[in-house]
């Protein structure tokens, strides 16, 4: 059994965060392990806003402590970061215990207003994505790190590839979803030598909630199962295009991605 350990926060509603990531993992057959750093909690008296409740270092440690030197993983992907100590800590672990990850740039949940940690923009810019195997920035995301404001086509979504590969990650992939010029949703990878646009129709739903830490979990489990992230990524694509097909409402604020939609 291949062995994954996610850094990442919790979304108590359970459609991003670690529950997406687990339920992936089971979906696609590798066994996931958890260092929980934060958890988000919703608030159904205000309009299902998101708050942050931060773990602090020393308990993030020793969840580290108990997978790595307790079991031993084959990959590692991150998600949420809530704090740089934090973030300092997921790649002094990548460092110490000499460990490919995927790294997914969590700055903002979709459908909020405001980035939840766009203060942490520079600390994974300078010590978590230039140890990245592969990163899986949003428009949004790729910005903040490539210092570029408000991509909004494929040639910038290119350009922010080359400045976060510039940064050290060996490969990128910047999703565009639904968020780009023209009538297919894209994303573009790159891996220092060639570009290359992953495009699929564009599936009219408002219930896509995880699907970033979907997709990030997909390719993740993907690699780990010996595909090259190029390869990974166009399986999780498949993978995460199942989940939004299939996704539904939770209540009157969200609708979660459905991992479930790839069993046979
Ligand atoms: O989708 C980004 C995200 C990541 N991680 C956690 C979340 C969210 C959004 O809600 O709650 C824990």
């Amino acid at each position: 059994m291949k062995k994954v350990l996610v850094i990442a926060g919790s979304d108590t509603s359970g459609g991003a965060g670690i529950q997406a990531d687990l339920k992936t993992y089971q979906e696609i057959g590798v066994y996931g392990m958890t260092a929980l750093t934060t958890i988000v909690a919703q608030n159904p008296n205000n309009q299902w806003a998101h708050d942050v409740y931060p773990i602090d270092r020393e308990t993030v440690q020793a969840q580290i402590t108990t997978i790595l030197d307790g079991v031993g993983v084959d990959i590692m992907k991150t998600g949420m970061l809530p704090t740089t100590e934090i973030i300092e800590l997921a790649a002094n672990t990548l460092d110490k215990y000499q460990l490919d990850a995927v790294v997914d740039p969590v700055l903002a949940c979709k459908g909020q207003d405001e980035p939840l940690y766009p203060e942490n923009a520079k600390a994974l810019r300078e010590l978590l994505v230039p140890k990245a195997l592969i990163t899986t920035p949003n428009l949004f995301e790729a910005g903040q790190l490539a210092q570029m404001s408000n991509i909004t086509t494929v040639d910038e979504m290119k350009e922010a590839a080359q400045k976060i590969y510039d940064l050290g990650a060996k490969h990128v992939i910047v999703k565009g979803g639904s968020e780009v010029e023209g009538d297919q949703a894209v994303d573009v990878f790159y891996d220092g030598d060639q570009f290359e646009l992953f495009e699929h129709d564009m599936i009219d739903t408002p219930f896509t909630h995880g699907a970033g830490c979907t997709f990030a979990s997909a390719v993740t489990a993907s690699i780990v199962k010996g595909h090259s992230p190029r390869e990974a990524v166009q399986s999780a694509k498949q993978f995460i295009t199942k989940a939004i097909e299939q996704s539904w409402q939770l209540n009157e604020y969200v609708g979660p991605v459905n991992q479930f939609a790839n069993r046979k």
